[in-house]
């Protein structure tokens, strides 16, 4: 145990006020949030980000993909620096803390070490990594992927939203595109706090995940071309209807996912019908399958019964198909070291605590390939996220913020 000790904790009322202001910003429709990346409101929060950092004495670094790093100095100007950090792009329907309550739990470990005046060798840095999210722009984790060199910056800049607007373009829209050279940055570790976004936690009591693994991730876009036609006046057997091709796809997909119980998931929630009008049977459909499991092997099945299953559909049907894998990784298995270092920090603090494995996708899962990596877990209500409802406790935030600081300062190493 570091000079802190167990004593050592975050202040969560501070760290809860943060979350309630970057809350405000971007609002959605039913209590959540809606600060999509690259919109305005994306720029409101990182300004007040930005504003609060400062406060707290860093110095903030902007990279080319929009990425946000708040230095705090360490003892040791040469040492790699300890990161820490998440994601403030939400989903349109989004929570107040998927992400946030990373980046902002790690500003409140700047705070709390500013108000004790406690030094550590190697310096911190806060990160906000850009469209973790891949709503608007897909892939999910854009930036943090171009930051560990699985996408290029020319093709993260072309990725366009259903607008046909690219993120290169709305990045410097926002005026958040920096001179940083991506993926220039070398750490020392990346710790990412983040809640659950599932039940396991709650359901077994406990406080705080050590995140050992995160389970991999597909992302298929399937297009269907039928033909549209008259609802009314098309008789049935001339009929070629996307939509019902798209469905008997989709019972595919949840039959797929079923039969590699208890672990894989599958499921569509991106679905674009054309023309989507009333009277008009669909012509064309554009969905996107997002299959996951901690096994590759099994991804890989679940994608190659997906291909053959749809293209048999299609030809039965009359149809033309089209595949395009828009996004994945493979599952990850976090560094030990670091895994070590948040399970000492809960078990030190007293908070019960489990193993887990991330069942969402998360930028560690990308700095994993580039830094010793490590997650910290807090439950959320009903294992709700991805849906304005999405609520902790002021207590698991302070929780996971305070095991985070205690993980950060075993690997920063305190002097003094
Ligand atoms: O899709 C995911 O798992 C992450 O929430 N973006
Ligand atoms: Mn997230
Ligand atoms: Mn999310």
């Amino acid at each position: 145990m570091s000079i802190a000790g167990k004593n050592l904790r975050i202040n969560g009322e501070r760290l809860w006020d943060s979350l309630m202001d970057m809350a405000a910003i971007g609002p959605g429709v039913a209590g959540g949030n809606n600060r999509q990346t690259v919109t305005d409101e994306d720029a409101e929060g990182r300004a007040l980000f930005q504003k609060w950092c400062e406060a707290a004495g860093c110095t903030m670094g902007l990279d080319q993909m929009g990425n946000m790093f708040a230095t705090r100095p360490g003892t040791d100007a040469t040492a790699l620096p300890v990161y820490v950090g998440s994601h403030l792009d939400t989903q349109p329907t989004g929570g107040k803390y998927d992400g946030i309550l990373g980046v902002l739990g790690g500003l409140e470990l700047i705070r709390t070490l500013n108000d004790l005046d406690i030094k550590t060798k190697h310096p911190i840095v806060v990160t906000n990594f850009t469209n973790e999210e891949g709503t608007r722009f897909a892939p999910a984790m854009l930036s943090s992927g171009v930051f560990a060199g699985l996408h290029t910056q020319d093709w993260a800049y072309a990725r366009t939203d259903a607008e046909g607007k690219t993120f290169g373009d709305e990045l410097k829209r926002i005026g958040w595109r920096g001179d940083e050279e991506t993926g220039a940055r070398k750490m020392h570790a990346f710790f990412e706090l983040h809640i659950e976004q599932g039940p396991i936690l709650e359901a077994e009591n406990k406080e705080i995940g050590v995140v050992t693994h995160g389970q991999g991730l597909s992302w298929t876009q399937i297009t269907v071309i039928g033909k549209d036609s008259h609802t009314g006046s098309t008789p049935m057997p001339m009929r070629k209807n996307a939509g019902l091709a798209m469905s008997r796809i989709l019972e595919k997909v949840d039959e797929i996912a079923w039969s590699h119980a208890p672990h894989a998931v599958g499921a569509a929630g991106h679905i674009d019908v054309y023309p989507n009008s009333r009277n008009v049977i669909p012509g064309k459909v554009v969905f996107t399958v997002d299959f996951r499991s901690p096994s590759l092997d099994v991804i890989l099945d679940m994608e190659t019964r997906l291909r053959a299953e749809a293209t048999k559909i299609a030809d039965d049907m009359g149809m033309e198909i089209a595949f395009e894998k828009v996004g994945g990784f493979d599952p990850v298995s976090f560094d030990e070291t670091c895994v070590a270092a948040v399970r000492n920090a809960a078990e030190s603090l007293g908070y019960s605590h489990m193993n887990l494995i991330s069942g969402a996708g998360h930028d560690a899962c990308w700095v994993n390939r580039v830094a010793p990596t490590a997650m910290v877990m807090c439950p959320c209500v009903d294992g709700l996220s991805h849906n304005e409802a999405e609520e902790i406790s002021p207590q698991w935030a302070a929780a996971g913020a305070d095991v985070l600081l205690h993980a950060v300062l075993e690997t920063a190493q305190v002097v003094g």
